[in-house]
C-alpha cells in the first residue's frame, strides 16, 4: 500500500493518524494519507522559518532563478510520474492532465523565477528643503513563511501557481493540498530534494481544514501569510484566522461564472467554446460557465447545438482514448451534485440532455460520475442558477439586449469569470468594461498568458496573482530614503 506521507524540513514524515485516499474513477484505495497533527505543522513553520533565515533568505537571485528553473526541468523529466499521479487523484483524462496540469506545474516555477529575474523597482530623486538632494529606492523583501492552502480540481497547477512566486520571491512555503488529491505535493517534495533546494524551503502537511492541518496551519502565528484556493465559505474561515495577527491573504473563490453568446457570434466556435467551458474537467474548474445567456434569435439552434455536443462527450476513465469526461472527484462530491440534479427537475426545468448518472461497467461503476447536464426554463431565482454546483452542467436561458446580457451576468455575488461570444467589437468591449468579473475571455475561455493579472472580484476572491501582480502580495516593499 503506498504512503502520502508528509515533507517536512527535507524528510518525508509518517505519523500515527491515517486515511484513505482513494480513485475517483473506481473507488479503489490509491494509499494512505498520513495527517499531520499540530506536532508536524509546528515542526514545518520551523523549518520554513530556520530556511528563511538561513540558506534561501541568503541566497542570490540568480542562484534562486538557477534552483527554479532545475525544479521545472526535473517535474518535466518526471512527466510521467506527475501524469500517472494527478490522473490517479482526480480521475481526469489523461489527456487533458498532459496538456494543462502537468506543464502548467512546471512553466509555473520558470514564468515566475523570470519576473523575479527581470523586475526593477522604483527610484526617486527629489530636492531637499535645505537645497541638498535625497535619493529615494525601494527594496523588495519576501513576506516570510508562507502557508499555501490548495483545492483538488487542478492540484499540481493550482499549488505551484502559488509555490511558485512565493519561492521565486525569497520566501518559504508550507503547503497545505486538498485531502482528496495528495499525491503531486508529495513528489514535488522529491523533486525539491533532487535538485537541492535546502531543507525546510517547500513543506507539506496533509490532512483536512478544520480541527487538522489545514486550520493548524493557517492559524499557526509564525505563518506570515496565506494563499488560498478554495470554496468561497473556506476563505471566510481563513479570513477569520488570518486576522489574529493581521497578516495579509490572497484568495481565489468559487464562482458562479456567466457565459455570453451573442447572435453574431461565430456560432460553430462559440458552441465549442462554451461545451469546454461547461464541462472541461467534468465541470470541476472555477472559471466554468454553469449560467449561459444566448441571445434570442439562436436561443434554440445553440441549445441543440450544444445538447448534441454534450451527448457526444465520451464518458470514461482516464487512459481510455478519447475520454472527454471524467469522474467527480468524491462520492460526496457526486451526491452533491445529483442533489441539484433532482432539484432542477424538482423546480420544473426542462432537462434537455443528461441528469443522472451513466452506465458504466465493471469496476468502473464504482467511480463518481454524473452525466453531462443542461438544463433551461429556470428562473434566475432558482438556487440551479445562483449558486456554484462545480460539476458537468449548465443552465442555458435567452436574453434581447446587450444591456439585459450585462445585467444578467452582474446578477450575481461572485465575480470571477466570464467568456463572451461576439464579433462585434464594440459589444465585446462594452461586455468587458460592464461584467464585474476579474476575467474576461472574448471568443475563448480558459486561455492564459501567465504575465497577466488573475483573481476574483465580489465573493470570488481578494487580490490579484500573476505575472508583477504575484510580486504584490509576495514581498514587501521597503523605501529607503538617502539624503546625499
Ligand atoms: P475547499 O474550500 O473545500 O478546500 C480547499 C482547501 O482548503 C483544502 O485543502 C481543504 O482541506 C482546506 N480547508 C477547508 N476548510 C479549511 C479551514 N477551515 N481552514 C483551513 N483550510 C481549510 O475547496 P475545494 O472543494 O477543494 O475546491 C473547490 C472550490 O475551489 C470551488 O469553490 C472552486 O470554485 C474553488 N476554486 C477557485 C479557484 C480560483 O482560482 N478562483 C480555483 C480553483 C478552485
Ligand atoms: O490558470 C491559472 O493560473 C489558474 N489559477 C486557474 C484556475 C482554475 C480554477 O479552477
Amino acid at each position: 500500500m503506498k504512503d502520502f506521507l508528509n515533507f517536512i524540513d527535507g524528510e518525508f514524515v509518517a505519523t500515527g493518524k491515517t486515511f484513505e485516499n482513494r480513485s475517483p474513477a473506481d473507488n479503489r484505495v490509491l494509499g494512505r494519507v498520513h495527517e499531520a497533527g499540530r506536532t508536524e505543522v509546528e515542526a514545518a513553520v520551523r523549518a520554513a522559518k530556520q530556511a528563511l533565515r538561513g540558506p534561501w533568505g541568503r541566497m542570490s537571485v540568480a542562484k534562486r532563478v538557477e534552483l527554479l528553473y532545475a525544479v521545472a526541468d526535473e517535474i518535466n523529466r518526471r512527466f510521467d510520474d506527475f501524469l500517472a499521479a494527478e490522473i490517479a487523484d482526480t480521475g481526469k483524462p489523461e489527456s487533458l492532465a498532459a496538456h494543462i496540469d502537468i506543464p502548467r506545474g512546471a512553466a509555473n516555477f520558470k514564468v515566475f523565477a523570470d519576473i523575479v529575474k527581470n523586475v526593477p523597482t522604483e527610484s526617486f530623486e527629489m530636492t531637499t528643503p535645505d537645497g541638498g538632494t535625497a535619493v529615494s529606492y525601494a527594496l523588495r523583501s519576501p513576506v516570510g513563511v508562507v502557508g499555501v492552502v490548495c483545492p483538488w480540481n487542478l492540484p499540481l497547477l493550482l499549488m505551484t501557481w502559488k509555490v511558485g512566486p512565493a519561492l521565486a520571491c525569497g520566501n518559504t512555503v508550507v503547503v497545505k493540498p486538498s485531502e482528496e488529491t495528495p499525491a503531486t505535493a508529495t513528489l514535488l517534495g522529491e523533486v525539491m530534494k533532487a535538485v537541492g533546494v535546502p531543507d525546510g524551503v517547500y513543506n507539506v502537511v496533509h490532512g483536512f481544514g478544520p480541527d487538522s492541518a489545514g486550520a493548524f496551519l493557517t492559524q499557526h502565528p509564525d505563518v506570515d501569510a496565506i494563499t488560498f484556493t478554495g470554496e468561497t465559505r473556506t476563505g471566510e474561515a481563513i479570513m477569520a484566522a488570518a486576522a489574529k495577527g493581521v497578516r495579509p491573504v490572497s484568495f481565489e473563490l468559487g464562482g458562479k461564472n456567466a457565459g455570453i453568446v451573442f447572435a453574431d457570434a461565430d456560432f460553430d466556435k462559440a458552441v465549442a467554446g462554451i461545451t469546454r467551458s461547461a464541462f472541461e474537467n467534468c465541470g470541476q474548474v472555477c472559471l466554468g460557465t454553469e449560467r449561459v445567456y444566448v441571445q434570442r434569435p439562436i436561443f434554440e439552434r445553440f441549445v441543440q447545438a450544444l445538447k448534441a455536443k454534450a451527448e457526444a462527450l465520451k464518458i470514461g476513465p482516464p487512459e481510455e482514448p478519447g475520454v472527454g469526461l471524467g469522474p467527480l472527484i468524491s462520492r460526496e462530491h457526486q451526491q452533491k451534485v445529483l442533489g441539484y440534479f433532482e432539484r432542477a427537475r424538482a423546480e420544473g426545468a426542462t432537462v434537455v440532455t443528461g441528469g443522472g448518472v451513466p452506465p458504466m461497467s465493471g469496476a468502473w461503476a464504482e467511480g463518481h460520475w454524473v452525466q453531462p447536464t443542461i438544463w433551461t426554463g429556470l428562473p434566475e431565482t432558482s438556487a440551479l442558477v445562483r449558486e456554484e454546483i462545480f460539476g458537468p452542467c449548465c443552465h442555458i436561458a435567452p436574453f434581447d439586449t446587450v444591456d439585459e446580457a450585462i445585467a444578467l451576468a452582474n446578477d450575481t455575488d461572485y465575480g470571477l469569470a466570464t467568456t463572451v461570444w461576439t464579433t462585434d467589437l464594440s459589444t465585446a468591449h462594452r461586455c468587458a468594461r460592464e461584467i464585474e468579473v476579474g476575467l474576461c475571455w472574448i471568443n475563448s475561455w480558459f486561455l492564459r498568458d501567465l504575465r497577466t493579472a488573475f483573481g476574483g472580484s465580489k465573493a470570488s476572491g481578494i487580490g490579484r496573482e500573476g505575472g508583477v501582480h504575484s510580486l504584490e502580495f509576495y514581498t514587501e516593499l521597503r523605501n529607503v530614503m538617502v539624503k546625499l
